[in-house]
């Protein structure tokens, strides 16, 4: 499970260069009040780019300033690079140290010299080979004793491929089979080496050939592990290296994008690939990495990343700045609306997480994921859904003031009106209109989404009354579950202190049923409204757990929606009766 927090918006870039420049950032955010759960700093913030440091003089209050972020309800994430430098004055650099005391490094063919590459600290450096136990014992050492001086509440693991400025460790690779086999993968420079290790260093579990696609997988435990025990909370990991099963411990970023339409695009494929392979908590780098984004692209990619399981923007150094409180008035409010819808639908959100944990079930889903048997879903990349029933059709054309959205046969929904899609758009791709302040958004008939009321961060929005949309289907009928925790402990399934209650509405009844009631922050939360899309016909009568509600509580529009004002405990069952 991820923690709540970190579904929220976050914001980062490399080469903020100073605290000022950081301070500024965070503060226009707040001006606009544009939602905002984290905050990073890259390499920048080190002290030369030396894992385990922060630049104190460019930085000069950078820790105090962690601990006012933190008591306004945000976060704080590290970056940490998976080589240290071996070239520091003896007895001044710990992490260096003791880990060449304890022989943890990825050696040489000799299985007993350490491989030196080149990598962003000063000098030449070396690298922690994770496949060792002794390796992870260090590392997670070393990370809680940062957080004596960071008070982080995640870490961002990169350039773990693992990343080397040369070609192959000094002094080269010598000419054998591992380094030079007859046939490679179509790589860059068609080089094993290239950007890396030679694949015959040895690390504890083998040859780099056979362990070098681990790498990122090895560290991503120990950094699971790292986080839990430095924070005593849920743990945060985002890691740029991946593999099968890293879903377990981490999430992913894809990548030094581009700042182009292409490659926002493209994001989305990489999002569905991702839950494909048990990593759904992924997305890219909103308004792209690298390269000067523009206006309308970084604005477009604001409504797409707001959609990303991981939201964040993202941004190389050199380059303008990018965040959303950057471009002015109008930008802001539309990314802040783009963020309060993002923020009302993360009860959701985390609902479908809870179901990945417990079932591997996946999150963001491509069209034929649910419509299988319809072949014109195949090909589908430019939408996408959240779980079964939320589809987003974001804007990937500069210029473009609609969008084609295909409707597979299903009954669906206007998020922003709630008017239902006429029956004669199913199973064709329709222009709808998409202006600059608006992505298309649709509800799938025959669920039910739980949301809250959102605010400038979940801490607050976590605190918010909560509201069901039942979008019905043609049988008038739809489903749905919430599940609800603290949001930041650890293993709160196992424990079983978490919230669970399912959602049926049918025959005009809607039923609330609660599964599990282990989480005793529940009793303050409450229901507020309830809406229902696809309500034929106006009910003359409500009743609630058997009581009468006054007709003025309820708003009966001809497009088929009900929205109802409630004021009832989450914990409480429900049977809400809509008579004719
Ligand atoms: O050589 O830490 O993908 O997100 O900003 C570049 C600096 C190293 C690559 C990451 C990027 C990050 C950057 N890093």
């Amino acid at each position: 499970m991820p923690p709540y927090w970190s579904l929220g918006f976050q914001l980062s870039r490399w080469g903020y260069n100073s605290m000022d420049v950081l301070e500024k950032t965070v503060e226009r955010l707040r001006q606009y009040d544009i939602p905002h759960d984290v905050q990073y700093c890259d390499i920048d913030c080190m002290e030369r780019q030396l894992d385990f440091t922060y630049d104190d003089v460019n930085f000069a209050g950078l820790p105090e300033y962690i601990k006012k972020l933190k008591n306004d309800g945000m976060h704080y994430v590290i970056i940490l690079d998976p080589f240290l430098t071996k070239d520091e004055p003896q007895g001044t650099y710990k992490p260096y140290e003791l880990g060449q005391e304890l022989g943890i490094w990825v050696n040489n063919s000799d299985g007993v010299t350490p491989a030196v590459g080149k990598a962003w600290p000063p000098g030449e450096s070396v690298y922690p080979d994770y496949t060792n136990p002794k390796t992870a014992e260090w590392w997670i050492q070393m990370c809680m004793e940062f957080k004596a001086i960071l008070d982080y509440d995640g870490i961002w693991i990169d350039m773990n491929e693992p990343s080397n400025f040369q070609n192959g460790q000094q002094p080269g690779c010598v000419e054998n089979h591992l380094n030079y086999p007859p046939y490679v993968p179509d790589i860059t420079g068609g080089l094993l080496a290239e950007k890396t290790l030679c694949p015959n260093s040895k690390t504890y579990l083998g040859y780099h050939y056979d362990t070098h696609s681990l790498f990122g997988w090895s560290q991503a435990k120990p950094t699971f592990y790292a986080s839990q025990n430095a924070t005593g909370k849920r743990a945060f990991v985002l890691s740029r290296s991946t593999f099968v099963g890293s879903g377990k411990y981490t999430g992913h970023w894809l990548g030094d994008n581009f700042s182009r339409w292409r490659d926002m695009h493209m994001s989305i494929i990489g999002m569905l690939e991702f839950n494909l392979f048990g990593i759904p908590y992924i997305g890219a780098d909103i308004c792209g990495f690298n390269e000067e984004t523009t206006y309308e692209l970084c604005l477009r990619w604001m409504q797409l990343g707001a959609f990303y399981p991981f939201s964040r923007n993202h941004n190389a150094i050199g380059h303008k700045e990018q965040d959303p409180g950057v471009f002015g008035e109008e930008f802001a409010a539309i990314s802040r609306s783009a963020l309060r819808i993002r923020y009302s639908l993360l009860p959701y959100l985390y609902t479908l997480f809870y179901h990945s944990h417990v079932s591997g079930n996946i999150v963001v889903r491509g069209l034929m994921h649910e419509f299988t048997s319809d072949p014109q879903t195949h090909e589908i990349d430019r939408a996408f859904l959240w779980g079964p029933a939320l589809m987003i059709a974001p804007v990937l054309e500069e210029g473009a003031r609609s969008v084609y959205v295909y409707f597979p046969e299903a009954s669906w929904f206007d998020f922003y009106t709630g008017r239902q899609v006429s029956p004669s758009w199913l199973k064709k791709s329709v222009e709808v209109p998409a202006p600059l302040d608006v992505i298309p958004l649709f509800i799938r008939g025959g669920y039910i989404l739980p949301t809250q009321f959102p605010a400038r961060t979940t801490v607050l929005s976590r605190l918010n009354p909560f509201s069901l949309i039942i979008a019905l289907d043609e049988q008038g009928e739809a489903s749905g579950s919430l599940f609800w925790d603290d949001g930041d402990s650890i293993d709160p399934i196992k424990r079983e202190e978490y919230f669970y209650v399912e959602y049926k509405f049918s025959n005009r009844t809607l039923k609330t049923t609660v599964i599990k009631n282990g989480y005793r922050g529940i009793t303050t939360l409450a229901y507020s409204t309830i809406q229902i899309l696809g309500f034929t016909s106006k009910p003359n009568v409500i009743f609630m757990n058997g009581e009468a509600i006054p007709s003025n509580r309820m708003h009966y529009s001809s497009n088929g929606k009900i929205t109802l004002q409630i004021s009832v405990p989450l914990f409480q069952e429900l049977t809400i009766s809509f008579g004719h």
